[in-house]
This record gives structure tokens, C-alpha cells and sequence, in this order.
């Protein structure tokens, strides 16, 4: 069934000119790319994007590591477009992420609260809705 997953390129990424690098990954397996837009996005975009995590302890450092400078919100689309983004952009943790994933051919451990690791995508159809209505309003 086609699906649709929102796409984010975080601010280490934009900061490090890595976003063509990273979007062209999605777009030359395949998937459509529907939506892009480049903003800073507010405490209240973030607070609800990442409701999931309120109260751990990584969800501070990460809204303030998410407000630090611009990202770029995409919306592609495919068949099993899902899973298929999770796949190319690897496991959470850089430093474990497979070479030839988007976290593990650009991203490391810099020693700080948050994993940057460069770029977030939705875990599932209802989050992928949710989330698109939010970045997408
Ligand atoms: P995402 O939601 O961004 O696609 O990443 P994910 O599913 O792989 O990771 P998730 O567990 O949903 O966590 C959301 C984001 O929070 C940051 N994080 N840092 N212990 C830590 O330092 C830690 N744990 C999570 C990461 O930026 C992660 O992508
Ligand atoms: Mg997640």
C-alpha cells in the first residue's frame, strides 16, 4: 500500500550543508518526494512532534538541540516508503549505525546530551499522519 512518512533534516545536518546529501538518498531509492519546507520551527511544533518522549530525559536537551537553527520537513511517498526511510537512515545511535546508512556514513558521537543524528523519520502510518499534519498544517 502506498504510504507517506515525514521526513525531518535535523539542525546538525542543515548546519553541516548535508541536506541535499540526505534527501537525494530517499529520492534516488525511489520514493516521491510531495512536501519540503525549510523553517525553524517553534517550542510548540517540537512539543508536539516528540509528545512521545515528554519526560525522559533526553527530551530537553532534544527540543533545545531541535530549536539550535533551521531543518528542512520533507513528505515522501512510496510503497512501504516507512520502513523503507527507517532502513536508509539507520539505526538511532550513530556510532552502531551501518556504514552505508544516512547516520552511519555522516554521523559520530560529539560527547553531548542528545544523539544528533542527523535526520528523524516516522514509525508508522498513524505517527507519519499525525506528524505530517503537524509540520504540514
Ligand atoms: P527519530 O524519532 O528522530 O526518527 O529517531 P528514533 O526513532 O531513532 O529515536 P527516538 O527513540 O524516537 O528518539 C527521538 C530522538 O531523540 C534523540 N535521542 N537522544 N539517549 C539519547 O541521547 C537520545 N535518545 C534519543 C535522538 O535525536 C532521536 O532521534
Ligand atoms: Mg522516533
Amino acid at each position: 500500500m502506498t504510504e507517506r512518512t515525514l521526513i525531518l533534516v535535523k539542525p546538525d545536518a542543515v548546519e553541516r550543508n548535508l541536506t541535499g546529501a540526505i534527501l537525494a538518498r530517499f529520492e534516488t531509492k525511489g520514493y516521491k518526494l510531495s512536501a519540503l519546507s525549510s523553517m525553524e520551527p517553534s517550542r510548540e511544533t517540537l512539543a508536539a512532534h516528540y509528545a512521545e518522549h515528554e519526560g525522559k530525559p533526553f527530551y530537553e536537551p532534544l527540543l533545545e538541540f531541535m530549536s539550535s537553527g533551521p531543518i528542512v520537513a520533507a513528505v515522501f511517498e512510496g510503497e512501504r516508503v516507512i520502513e523503507g526511510a527507517r532502513t536508509i537512515m539507520g539505526p538511532s545511535d550513530p556510532t552502531v549505525a551501518p556504514a552505508g546508512t544516512i547516520r552511519g556514513d555522516f554521523g559520530r558521537d560529539w560527547g553531548e546530551k542528545v544523539q544528533k543524528n542527523l535526520v528523524h523519520g516516522s514509525d508508522s502510518v498513524e505517527s507519519a499522519e499525525r506528524e505530517i499534519a503537524i509540520w504540514f498544517a
